[in-house]
């Protein structure tokens, strides 16, 4: 109960009412798909937990795009949120150790939880030339993620990059950049999304927290929670679609009516993630609802399967 209390008044200090608090639980608790009874389990979660797992955190190639995604949304106190249920014990973007520190911190968090932590990690491995095309303090990326992420008790890849390769893995790849999975030959959890929303790395790391198991996961490794149904399925633009309701220009009139953008290049129909119902920002938008087909970055090998992004084929 102290506990409970002491986490109201850390949120109340810093602008969160119970109220605001219940209502994220609320669409957590969707976006996992569990009913609505969940929601004050997955509070406590929160608000008394009752471990924090320690949290290696590891950034390869990427844009840093999924840390400003999940660390720096716009309401800030949802990063304070992850930060309350994860012991957050290396993480390159916020840490104030740099260097020779920076890397004991690493080393010593790894031998301290061998086994016991739980591996985040943003940015694609290099694993041609032995990895030559990417490193941190003289290290390949892939020498780093051998030593790590084998030792972790579950691999989380947050983003594209991490999942699939990315834009790094995009032809002709020189580097030969892929996925932490495929790189390592390790299995992992995948949030993909360049970037992912945020919902969904809490999701699963609350899933974990609640129900002691990673979630299911379809057969690229995404949790079916978010990534079950493809982005054509859920489209409030669907009907335009069945209708052959199309918006064959931007700045169009169709446009403005909020026409189907399959001409305009969607890729909607070959893309699986729950953009539509989480949406970003906290339910501000999402691409399509601001216009913009979708251009499948939620799927693998995405800039080389789903380009030219504005070509449509219908
Ligand atoms: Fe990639 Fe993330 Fe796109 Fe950027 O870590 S999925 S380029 S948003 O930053 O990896
Ligand atoms: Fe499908 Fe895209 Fe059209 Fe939506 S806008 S209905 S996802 S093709
Ligand atoms: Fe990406 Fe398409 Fe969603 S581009 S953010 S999967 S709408």
């Amino acid at each position: 109960m102290e506990q409970e209390k002491e986490f109201y008044d850390r949120l109340s200090e810093r602008g969160v009412s119970r109220r605001d608090f219940m209502k994220y639980c609320g669409i957590l608790t969707a976006t996992m798909g569990l009913s609505s009874s969940f929601i004050p389990k997955v509070a406590e979660v929160f608000a008394a937990p009752k471990q924090r797992p320690p949290v290696v955190w590891l950034q390869f190639a990427e844009c840093t795009g999924c840390a400003e995604a999940i660390l720096g949304t716009t309401y800030p106190w949802i990063d304070e949120l992850i930060l309350e249920v994860i012991s957050m014990e290396y993480h390159e973007t916020i840490m104030a150790a740099s260097g020779n520190q920076a890397e004991k911190t690493l080393h010593d968090a790894v031998k301290k939880y061998d086994g016991k932590f739980i591996c985040v990690v943003e940015g694609a491995v290099a694993t041609k030339y032995n990895g030559a095309y990417g490193k941190i303090g003289g290290k390949t990326f892939l020498e780093v993620g051998n030593e790590v992420c084998r030792k972790a008790a579950a691999v989380i890849c947050v983003g594209t990059c991490s999942s699939y390769g990315g834009i790094q893995a995009a032809a002709p790849n020189p580097g030969g950049y892929k996925g932490v999975g495929d790189a390592l030959g390790i299995k992992t959890v995948n949030i993909p999304g360049c970037p992912p929303n945020p919902v969904n790395f809490v999701g699963t790391v609350v899933n974990y927290l609640l129900l002691g198991k990673l979630p299911a996961l379809d057969d690229v490794g995404r949790p079916l929670f978010a990534y079950g149904k493809s982005i054509h399925d859920q489209c409030p633009r669907r009907s335009h679609f069945e209708n052959d309701e199309f918006v064959l220009e931007f700045g169009s009139k169709e446009a403005e009516m909020g026409y189907c953008l399959y001409m305009m290049g969607c890729k909607g129909p070959d893309t699986y993630n729950n953009c539509p119902i989480a949406k970003f920002n906290e339910g501000t938008s999402w691409p399509i609802e601001a216009g913009h087909p979708c251009i499948g970055c939620s799927e693998p090998g995405f800039w080389d399967k789903m380009s030219p992004f504005f070509e449509g084929s219908k």
